[in-house]
Parts: structure tokens; C-alpha cells; sequence
């Protein structure tokens, strides 16, 4: 990426949050918004927003709460959400022609479904998402631990990109078949969206969650002005917390953070490029705390996991193939099927496995592309194996780089049809698709 690509750095402008309160039935409206994407004094941008703006409101439940939802689609085309990571009933996973009928323009659907997990979570369209969430349907979801960390800020912090027009309209062409080929459609213009905060001050304890919500763009992450550690990946508490150096988050993955106000400059968080820095927002910082003690940061709750049953595993493998300078591609076997999976490319009426329920499934992630993916499954968590067999996150995304290969454990405890595909949210338009099913 080069630097001169972006039209404008900026610093991080607050968002307008929504706030909804839980247990109570919630209004989602999609429909057509007009943004502040570009700095204050830039045109606006019409996008698609939920309830007036985008991102959407930030849904908020405690761990175990039932959400209802009444999702009315007011734009144009067809819709529907997807609750990305909540291992819920397949009825209410948002997937138009495999969980539930698409959402026609006008129309509405009832989703009601317990947050079973505490973490980071989103939503977005699953109906054209290349396109719907390039525009902003899209938004945060948040399920609190039933006994919460110590922290004085507890933070959303979405980071997007978007292609952008210098008159403040977003460029078109989301189907764009170059793109799709590459790396999928990566914007030239990127923030760090911060909820509105109360006064940071140097010796605060924050929690950060941040969510990569773009549709295709890696974002590797720096933060300058704070010491602290990744608590959870994708949700789901890590049992040891990590070091905050070399976060990478690929589209759709999220990283909780919780860390020291260390200095008095601002909070930023920074995108490293070839170029040098890119300045994604920043968090101001004004006067100090002197009363909180320092204290080890120590694990989240864990959520509930089962155990895989390792010694009875299934075997499975999905190679993916296609893309720029692959043979599929210098054959002309394009059309849109620019993309596969163990040499299928879209879906099928069958499955690419059906498991019996609670059955593990050790699946070997082989990328044979020239470029890095974002491997989804739908309705669970799996762990990511490492090189030495010991078992790392438990994520719902993996990023898989190119040429490389990564083996995931699942067991698949939750019945239904589930999708398992690129987060690349263009290489998913091109086929990079599959799907399961728990009997
Ligand atoms: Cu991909």
C-alpha cells in the first residue's frame, strides 16, 4: 500500500453510539445513511447504516441474556444480520438460502437468541456482504462477563477502511474482478472508530476491543501511550494474556485489550505500512489517576469449552487454490469462481462434511494461493494447533498466509448448517465458500 493512497490521515473522530439497552426487543433498521467518513468540513457519504448511522448501535447483553431483535430491512435490496462468533441456534445465524429465507426490501425478521459467551463480538449483512459492509451494515456487539475486570474505560474501537472518491462518495465496483482476484477490495482511506469517552487519564486501566470490521484489508495494529496485554482473540478469553507487540487482526477478527494509561499523549493506535506509520486514531489523554494501585492483568473469565476428543478425530482437509497467477486463473477458468476449496469453487448441495453432533474435527487449513486468507466457520469456536501440536486461541478466524498451512480442532457441538469461508469478504464473493453440517 502506498501512502500517498490515502486521501487524508486524520485522528480518530467519536462516533454517535446508539445505546440499547439488553432484555428489552430491539429495533435494527437498515436503511440508507449519509456518514462522516471523511474528516469534519468533508462531504458527507451516503452509505447504509443501521438505525440512522454507521456502524450500527452497539448491542450490549450480559453473558447468558436472551437478545430479541427485530431486524426491518429499509434499503433497496435484499438483507439479513449475521451474529459473527455467537454460537447460537442455526435458525438465527443470519445466512439468507441456508439458515433463513433473504429479508426482501420492506420486509422484517424476528432473530432471539441467548449470547451464550462473554466477549467481543459484531454483526453485519450476510445478503452481498462484499458490497452491504463495504457500505456499513455493520456494527458492535458486546456481552459482559458476569463479574467484570477491573478497568476504569471499557472501549469499542472498530477499525475500517474504505475506498473513497475525493467528493465523499465511496468508489463503486464492489464486484470488481482485479480486486476479487487480489487481495479484495482495500480502501485508501482507514480509521480507528472510538466510542465517544469519559476523561482518559494517564494511570488508568482501559479495556480495548478492538474489531476489524473491514471487508478485506489485514490490519496489523500498533498502540503508543499504553502497556498492556491481548486478553482475548475472537471473543473468547485467552488462558495465558499475550503481549500487545505484532496484533494482527484480519478481517472479522477481534482483539480484547486491557492496558495502562502510560504516558500523558494521546492513545494512538497505529497501522504499520511499507511507507512508514499510518496514524488510525487516537484515545486523548488529560490529567492523572493517582489512586489506582498497579496490579498484574490477569486472564478473563473462560468462557465454556468443550473438550476435543483428539485420539477420535476426523480428518479433513480444505485446500485453497485460485486467485491471481494461479493455474485456474491463466486457464480463463474464471467467470466469478475466481477461488476454491479443495477445487470447488461456491456451494454445493452437499456438504463439505457432516458431522454427528459433539463429533472433533481436526482440519488442515492449506493455503496453495498467492495470498493470505481469513478462514470463518459458522456457529463455533476451534482452536488454532501450533507447529508443536499444542493447542493456541480459541478463535471463529483464522488467518492462514500464503503458501502456509495451519491445522484447526473443532468439535462440532452445535447442529445445523453452518458456513465455513473467507473473511475476504470479496474472495467469498468469488467462491471461497463452503459449508457443514451437525446432525
Ligand atoms: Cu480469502
Amino acid at each position: 500500500m502506498n501512502r500517498r493512497d490515502f486521501l487524508i490521515t486524520t485522528s480518530a473522530t467519536a462516533l454517535v453510539p446508539h445505546i440499547v439497552l439488553a432484555s428489552a426487543p430491539v429495533e435494527l433498521v437498515a436503511q440508507p445513511v449519509n456518514a462522516q467518513i471523511l474528516p469534519e468540513g468533508e462531504p458527507a457519504t451516503p452509505m447504509l447504516g443501521f438505525n440512522g448511522g454507521t456502524p450500527g448501535p452497539v448491542l450490549r447483553a450480559r453473558q447468558g441474556e436472551v437478545l430479541d431483535i427485530r431486524f426491518q430491512n429499509q434499503i433497496s435490496e435484499g438483507s439479513a444480520v449475521h451474529w459473527h462468533g455467537l454460537r447460537i441456534d442455526n435458525a438465527m445465524d443470519g445466512v439468507p438460502g441456508m439458515t433463513q429465507d433473504v429479508v426482501e426490501a420492506g420486509g422484517e425478521f424476528e432473530y432471539s437468541f441467548r449470547a451464550p459467551d462473554a466477549g467481543t463480538f459484531w454483526y453485519h449483512s450476510h445478503s452481498r456482504s462484499w458490497e452491504q459492509v463495504a457500505k456499513g451494515l455493520y456494527g458492535p456487539l458486546i456481552v459482559k462477563e458476569l463479574t467484570l475486570p477491573d478497568v476504569d474505560h471499557d472501549l469499542i474501537v472498530m477499525i475500517d477502511d474504505w475506498r473513497m472518491i475525493e467528493d465523499g462518495t465511496l468508489a463503486d465496483g464492489f464486484e470488481n474482478m482485479h480486486d476479487q482476484a487480489h487481495q479484495g477490495r482495500l480502501g485508501n482511506f482507514a480509521r480507528a472508530l472510538v466510542e465517544p469517552v469519559t476523561q482518559v487519564r494517564r494511570g488508568d486501566r482501559a479495556r480495548l476491543r478492538l474489531i476489524n470490521v473491514a471487508t478485506d484489508r489485514i490490519f496489523p495494529v500498533e498502540l503508543e501511550g499504553v502497556e498492556g496485554k491481548v486478553v482475548a482473540l475472537d471473543g473468547m478469553p485467552l488462558v495465558d494474556p499475550q503481549e500487545l507487540s505484532g496484533l494482527i487482526l484480519a478481517p472479522a477478527q477481534r482483539a480484547d485489550i486491557i492496558a495502562d494509561v502510560t504516558s500523558a499523549a494521546p492513545i494512538s493506535f497505529v497501522f504499520p505500512t511499507r511507507d512508514g506509520p499510518y496514524l488510525l486514531g487516537e484515545i486523548p489523554v488529560e490529567g492523572a489517576n493517582t489512586t489506582r494501585q498497579p496490579s498484574e492483568i490477569s486472564a478473563l473469565t473462560p468462557n465454556e469449552i468443550a473438550t476435543p476428543d483428539t485420539d477420535n478425530a476426523v480428518s479433513l482437509t480444505l485446500t485453497m487454490e485460485g486467485g491471481a497467477m494461479s493455474r485456474r486463473m491463466m486457464q480463463g477458468m474464471m467467470g466469478g469462481d475466481i477461488w476454491t476449496f479443495n477445487g470447488q469453487s461456491g456451494l454445493t448441495n452437499t456438504p463439505l462434511h457432516r458431522f454427528e453432533r459433539g463429533q472433533t474435527a481436526r482440519i488442515h487449513l492449506k493455503n496453495d494461493t498467492r495470498f493470505p486468507h481469513g478462514i470463518h466457520l459458522h456457529g463455533h469456536h476451534f482452536f488454532e494447533v501450533e507447529a508443536d501440536g499444542n493447542l493456541s486461541a480459541f478463535r471463529d478466524t483464522t488467518l492462514v498466509d500464503a503458501g502456509e498451512a495451519r491445522d484447526i480442532l473443532c468439535v462440532f457441538d452445535n447442529p445445523g448448517r453452518w458456513l465455513l469461508h473467507c473473511h475476504m469478504l470479496g474472495h467469498q464473493a468469488a467462491g471461497m465458500k463452503t459449508w457443514v453440517e451437525v446432525a
